[in-house]
């Protein structure tokens, strides 16, 4: 069962979002065109309510980008953004939904963040994805959206970890930080995780 999961496609990580991912709508088009090459196609949506922990509008003092302790760990301060219900938390109205089966939404506790779309940050809380997935017998799972460096990414490491075969389809994904999005890439080739272009599915 060859499985496409997208994430975090979403306006608010578009170019004039809240929280914009440097060329995030190049990917839309990428994305239109491999799904049809996927049995199953799932996707993550960040979805916070207005007074979650990671805004740094809800920090008095703290800046955007700044970081924070948070249960002992280090929390970066976003800008507003995906708010549950709002135009910023939709996915891009080009990219096509028809053949998503399951919509998988994370960040909806207000005190913890989650950037995989199958744990929170602290492994606390699973959204359900890993079963999910495993009672359909996903064997591959080819992972795209946005930011590259954040979302992607942490949702790649924790399906490699769950036991997925991992491809991390690079055109159809957009970091947020491209130096950081290097250094990563590395660590998952270095895991066994293969870093491939949407040409070769
Ligand atoms: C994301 C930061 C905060 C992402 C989500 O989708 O990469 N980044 N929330
Ligand atoms: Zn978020």
């Amino acid at each position: 069962m060859k499985t496409l999961l997208i994430i975090d496609v979403q306006n608010d990580f578009m170019p004039g979002g809240s929280l914009a991912v440097p060329d995030g709508d190049k990917i839309v088009p990428v994305i239109n065109s491999i799904q049809h090459k996927f049995d199953l196609v799932v996707a993550a949506q960040d979805w916070h309510p207005q007074d979650h922990v990671s805004f740094a509008s809800n920090h008095s003092g703290k800046s955007h980008f700044e970081e924070i302790e948070l249960h002992g760990k280090p929390q970066t301060l976003w800008p507003d953004h995906c708010v549950q219900g709002t135009e910023g938390a939709k996915f891009h109205q080009d990219l096509d939904t028809k053949k998503w089966e399951a919509i998988f939404r994370k960040g909806t506790d207000k005190d913890i963040d989650s950037y995989s779309a199958f744990y929170d940050n602290d492994h606390l809380k699973s959204t359900g994805l890993a079963g999910y997935l495993k009672e359909k017998g996903v064997s591959q799972l080819f992972l795209c959206g946005l930011a590259a460096d954040i979302c992607v990414y942490f949702s790649t490491y924790d399906a490699f970890k769950e036991g997925f075969a991992c491809f991390f389809i690079e055109d159809a994904s957009q970091p947020l930080d491209p130096e950081k999005f290097k250094e990563l890439k590395k660590k998952m080739e270095y895991l066994g995780i293969q870093i491939i272009s949407s040409e070769d599915i």
